[in-house]
């Protein structure tokens, strides 16, 4: 990271009235921590008046817990935002990409992310994307590094929780970035807060939902299919994905429910070689999008007014023929009804 970058970011959103920051729909840690360190970034050097906004919602008890303990910087997106004069910076995601809050094509200012380079943001006035690194919180780290900014408590804890989910404190990933990034917030980071943003309590019927996905859930070899059914926030297929890929024998879960219009969709693999950005490709189509990196993925189908018990079905399908799983071959549940 040299400061030319910073310089770079800096020139190209200087002289701007208004700086729009905009995260991925449903925005996790790394893309609410990124948002809120780069205003901190260009509050402190820009005249400009600066928004963060999201599409979708913050559905999941950690990330609830996160906003709260960030005094709520987040609002929701509305079409005036985007009214010119306005400098709109994207981050943990790009303007093409499937989970970007920007649906029609738009200028785009600034864009810092992790996942793989989208052709549309060759656009941009300025792009950091760099894929090989395990969350943009660790890019904006190095930003605020640079820039030889103080970082309040509240910051370097939320970047430093960014950077611990997305790549699961770092055992995802072992970029150098990432270890300098997490290894320099640590004693900048409230460990009491983290704590407690990391044991929210969850609503009872969480677990009504876990137990109804487990009961739905079948196993094929070690490929796991969960259907969660109707869902009260979208994350919560990546959550129990991430749960059910603890069971012994288990290499591969594609776990999925409705939320809304949209059929939400969650990949993960302890496969060394990744491959579950292939399977969410393969799942999806052409009815949706999907995206990811090398053992997680997630993918979106609009339901346009489908049954989303067929639709489960058509995914079923859809992951057996990626395995070469006769759709005869015996599978196995996890409890016996009755
Ligand atoms: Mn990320």
């Amino acid at each position: 990271m040299t400061s030319e970058q910073l310089d770079a970011l800096l020139e190209a959103t200087s002289g701007a009235e208004r700086i729009l920051i905009l995260t991925h729909n449903d925005p996790d840690p790394d893309a609410i921590s990124s948002a809120v360190a780069l205003r901190y970034l260009l509050v402190k050097r820009q005249n400009a008046q600066i928004k963060i906004a999201y599409r979708g919602i913050i559905g999941r008890a950690e990330n609830k817990a996160l906003v709260q303990y960030l005094d709520h910087p987040l609002q929701q997106f509305t079409r005036a935002d985007l009214t010119p004069p306005v400098a709109v910076a994207l981050v943990d995601t790009q303007p093409g990409a499937g989970n970007s809050p920007l649906r029609q094509p738009t200028d785009v200012t600034v864009v810092i992310d992790h996942h793989f380079w989208h052709p549309d943001t060759a656009a941009s006035r300025f792009a950091d994307v760099r894929p090989d690194v395990g969350a943009t919180s660790t890019i904006l780290t190095e930003y605020i590094r640079s820039a030889g900014a103080d970082l309040p408590v509240s910051i370097a804890t939320a970047l430093f929780y960014g950077i611990k989910t997305d790549t699961m404190g770092l055992g995802r990933s072992g970029a150098k970035a990432d270890i300098e990034a997490y290894a320099f917030l640590v004693p900048r980071s409230d460990s009491r807060a983290l704590f407690e943003i990391e044991r929210a309590q969850v609503p009872a019927d969480y677990f009504k939902s876990l137990v109804d996905t487990v009961q739905a859930t079948r196993i094929y070899r070690d490929v796991l299919i969960a259907f969660v059914g109707r869902m009260k926030y979208p994350d919560l297929a990546a959550e129990i994905a991430d749960w059910l890929l603890r069971m012994e024998g288990i290499q591969w879960v594609i776990c999925f429910g409705a939320h809304k219009e949209n059929l939400n969709i969650a990949i993960r693999t302890r496969n060394l070689r990744g491959g579950a950005v292939d399977l969410a490709l393969a799942v999806v189509g052409n009815n949706g999008t999907a995206g990811g990196h090398g053992s997680m993925a997630g993918g979106q189908i609009y339901l346009n007014g489908r049954d989303p018990e067929l639709l489960a079905h058509q995914i079923n399908q859809a992951v057996l023929a990626y395995f070469n799983i006769s759709p005869e071959e015996t599978s196995r549940s996890l409890l016996k009804k009755g």
